[in-house]
């Protein structure tokens, strides 16, 4: 990775990136939110394309000059609808909250309700938070996963009826079951509400056919670029041919100013990326990761919640150890695998401290691991857990994640 300009005029900044990188390289990464990205896409996220104004869409700008970004937007916009087989993408936003909000405001005013899944059951902070603009300004109503770790859809069914409301949102951060979302269409049709499938973290398995794709289902479909699908930070938002313009409308001028045309180029880069056979391979090693590490982890004599994961991340629920998430996370950094802290289903715990810990696989997939390495990665997860305060045990298991990081190279 060439940061030579760096180097000579920002020392500092040089230095932080330098180490960033070797942290990268030196550590396990499982939060299941997180991948490491093709140096293609970070090449189209480093280029010249950082320079250009492109307020608007393509061919309907407010500045002159963007012949090429508008090709480039075009090609981002047509590989999202192929990919995910729906009828309009809108690539600009910067983020999957961002895409979220822009739902929002295409679909509702303040005030308006939404049932989607509860933030300490699995949902994401943009489906409806008190702390964030969708709880602040909207009337949300909750559900959320049951003993089993699984959405209870009769439960779904009821809140809907009982609570009309205008949207529902399915999609999750944290949620290890395959989402029905004929299921989820269903209940929407039943009391005449919009639906939005938010596959942020489920994108890559969707754009490969190994989890099924809400696009005969959703209104609406929101993901982000950097999870699962392994492009660079961002958002798109694809829909159905008659909300486009109000979708469009939403995200400029509603709430963004000028598009990131160098990530939207990084997005196309990913996309077609994703659209190969190696990156089908790539998705389906996720789940087979995913189950070789909670099978590893339940072979440890640790609680998983849910039991067995369907996709790419699964809850490791620490209740009956009597540790803690946010200890248990910290401990775990020290022997070289980064995770967070999560809640479980009725989590004695608050949410900053939590009993369980979010583990995902995309990002040790991306560096070539495979189940046997996961086995591994559930056996030194396993002994730092139970041997949190043996400081030379910690050491052992430090060298053993090290060496797994060596037997895997990235960005080499
Ligand atoms: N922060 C992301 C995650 O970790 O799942 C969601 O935005």
């Amino acid at each position: 990775m060439n940061i030579e300009h760096i180097k000579k005029t920002d020392f500092e900044v040089a230095e932080q990136i330098e180490l960033e990188l070797k942290r990268q390289q030196e550590t396990i990464e499982l939060i299941a939110s997180e991948n490491c990205t093709s140096l293609a896409v970070m090449e189209a996220c480093g280029s010249v394309l950082t320079n250009k104004y492109a307020e608007g869409k393509p061919h309907k700008r407010y500045y002159n000059g963007c012949e090429h970004i508008d090709v480039i937007e075009e090609i981002c916009q047509k590989r999202a609808c192929e990919l995910f087989q729906m009828e309009h993408a809108n690539v600009q936003p910067h983020s999957g909250a961002q895409a979220n909000m822009a739902v929002f405001m295409a679909t509702m005013k303040p005030g308006d309700r939404v049932l989607s899944m509860d933030l300490s059951n699995g949902g994401h902070l943009s489906h409806g938070s008190p702390v964030n603009f969708s709880g602040l300004y909207f009337d949300v109503k909750s559900y959320g996963i049951n003993e089993y770790g699984e959405i209870d859809y009769e439960e779904v069914r009821k809140m809907a009826i009982e609570h009309k409301p205008r949207l529902i949102i399915c999609g999750a951060s944290n949620y290890s079951k395959i989402i029905d979302f004929k299921k989820f269409r269903e209940i929407a049709d039943e009391v005449g509400a919009l639906l939005l499938a938010d596959i942020a973290h489920i994108a890559g398995l969707v754009a490969t056919g190994l989890h099924p794709s809400p696009a005969p289902y959703a209104d609406f479909v929101t993901t982000t670029t950097h999870k699962s699908l392994r492009g660079p930070r961002g958002g798109i938002i694809m829909c159905k041919e008659e909300w486009a313009k109000e979708i469009d409308k939403a995200v400029f001028p509603g709430m963004q100013g000028g598009p990131l045309e160098h990530i939207i180029a990084g997005k196309a880069v990913a996309l077609l990326e994703a659209s190969k056979p190696e990156f089908k391979e790539y998705a389906a090693q996720i789940i087979k990761n995913a189950k070789a590490l909670a099978q590893g982890l339940m072979d440890e004599g640790l609680d998983i919640v849910g039991g067995m994961t369907e996709n790419h991340l699964m809850t490791l629920d620490l209740r009956k150890t009597g540790k803690t998430g946010k200890d248990m996370a910290n401990v775990l950094e020290l022997v070289g695998i980064t995770a967070n802290k999560n809640t479980v289903p009725n989590d004695p715990q608050s949410p900053f401290v939590t009993s369980g810990i979010r583990l995902g696989t995309p990002a040790v997939t991306t560096r070539g691991f495979k189940e046997e390495d996961m086995t591994e990665v559930a056996k030194i997860i396993a002994g730092a857990i139970y041997a949190s305060d043996n400081e030379i045990a910690l050491k052992n298991l430090r060298e053993r994640s090290l060496k797994l990081c060596k037997k895997h190279p990235l960005y080499e």
